[in-house]
């Protein structure tokens, strides 16, 4: 027989998505349940995004977690692009009054994980088989094992924030329910390192041999990335050669700036856009990676999944303060809304800035006449600017 439990609102997923839904609730006195695949080490030690984007900054702050953000997180009114190591700068900043932050991840996590376990609720880490039932009745079920012990939580609502390859999703019938896919033939190879960066805003570079990014963590930790074909190695890619190829791809200009030193992670992760419909499907709301992935060029992955709870939160805190159903039916096209725009961002710049077609090639010279009107020309950087820093919910 299952032991069982109660709550609001049962989440799946202690990622971004998860912590952050459990920590705006709790502000407004709604209970919740988190349950997690994982140990918390694991995931706490997960190395993915690193930019944050201003209304994300501003959620983090709603949700009382923000105070190491502030302190340790990097402000960054601008980030350059490069071409064939020919460097322009845009005035993020300038042309819309917003900024990033530069504030890894896995910090944000960290920060959210403390605040929850600091009295919250709970975190059931290491729950396994998560099963979803009932999700088209009024008490929509979760259950799960822990050291082999059947659980079960009973719940007003589920949120599926379980990540691209979580229970979640998979519980929506194929019946009325569409999936938007592309896959790009090539891969991202990310490196951190405790180096210092090599500028002090982030560089993405388009060049012959393929695309590059210099990011950060701190200016003592730099994430650097370039584009390579998915059939690669991790293997074939030894520390040096990495250096090498990233000195190349950033041209003579930024090379002698770059500080190389021991890998602490190297990883290749394959680039692909992906949304799913509906988000909402009876009880269960989906959020974040659950629903859609981008490629990381536009830096929105974590932020597109700060949006979805944003609005998520917002729709239950109007259900449980004022009994009104109206933002919770309209969640899954208003979220979806803001996840087409970013999604259209990040495929148009992964496509912008990526060796995709033969050198000299009319394609070719489509994306370097691209990249040179983004140079040129205030207005498409302003489209550029609004973009990147996010735009309004
Ligand atoms: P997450 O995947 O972060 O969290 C889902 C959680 O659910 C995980 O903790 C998982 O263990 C748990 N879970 C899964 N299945 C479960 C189940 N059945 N039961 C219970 N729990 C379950 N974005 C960028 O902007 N820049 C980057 O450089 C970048 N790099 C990335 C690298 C990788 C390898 C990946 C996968 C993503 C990267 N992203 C990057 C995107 C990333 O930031 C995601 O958008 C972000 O983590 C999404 O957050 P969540 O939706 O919370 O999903
Ligand atoms: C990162 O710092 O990990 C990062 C930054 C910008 C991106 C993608 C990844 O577009």
């Amino acid at each position: 027989m299952a032991r069982q439990q109660r709550t609001q609102v049962g989440i799946v997923g202690a990622g971004p998505a998860g912590l952050l839904l459990a920590r705006l609730l709790k502000t407004c006195g709604i209970e919740s349940v988190i349950l997690e695949a994982r140990s918390r080490a694991y995931v706490e030690a997960r190395v993915r995004a690193g930019v944050l984007e201003q209304g994300t900054v501003g959620l983090l702050e709603q949700a009382g977690v923000a105070e190491r953000l502030h302190r340790e997180g990097l402000v960054h009114g601008g980030v350059e692009l490069a071409v064939d190591g020919r460097r322009f700068r845009i005035d993020l900043a300038g042309l819309t009054g917003k900024a990033v932050t530069v504030y890894g991840q896995s910090e944000v996590t960290r920060d959210l994980i403390a605040a929850r376990l600091a009295g919250d609720g709970p975190i059931v880490w290491e729950a396994a088989d998560v099963e979803l039932h009932d999700l088209e009745g009024d008490r929509p079920r979760l259950r799960y094992r822990v050291d082999g012990v059947e659980h079960e939580l009973a719940c007003d609502f589920i949120a599926g924030c379980d990540g691209f390859h979580g229970a979640s999703r998979a519980s929506v019938p194929a019946a009325g329910s569409r999936s938007f896919e592309r896959a790009y033939p090539f891969g991202w190879l990310g490196i951190l390192a405790d180096v210092p960066p090599c500028s002090d805003e982030l560089i993405y570079a388009s060049h012959g041999r393929g695309f590059a990014l210099a990011s950060m963590r701190s200016r003592t930790r730099s994430r650097y990335y370039i584009q390579c074909s998915l059939d690669e190695k991790i293997e074939e890619w030894p520390d040096d050669r990495i250096w090498e190829e990233l000195k190349n791809r950033f041209g003579p200009d930024v090379a002698p700036h770059i500080t190389t030193g021991p890998a602490l992670e190297k990883s290749i992760t394959a680039l692909h856009s992906f949304v799913f419909l509906p988000m909402r499907h009876g009880r269960l709301f989906l959020a974040g990676d659950a629903a859609h992935i981008v490629p990381p060029t536009g830096a929105k992955g974590l932020n597109l999944a700060a949006s979805d709870i944003h609005y998520l939160s917002r729709a239950l805190e109007a259900h449980y303060r004022r009994n009104d159903g109206a933002l919770l039916a309209a969640y899954g096209e208003t979220a979806a809304a803001r996840v087409w725009k970013a999604e259209r961002f990040s495929w148009w710049l992964t496509l912008a800035m990526h060796k995709l077609h033969p050198e000299h090639s009319f394609e070719a010279e489509m994306q370097r006449a691209e990249i040179d009107y983004l140079a040129s020309s205030r207005a498409a950087q302003t489209v550029f600017a609004e973009n990147y820093v996010g735009l309004p919910f």
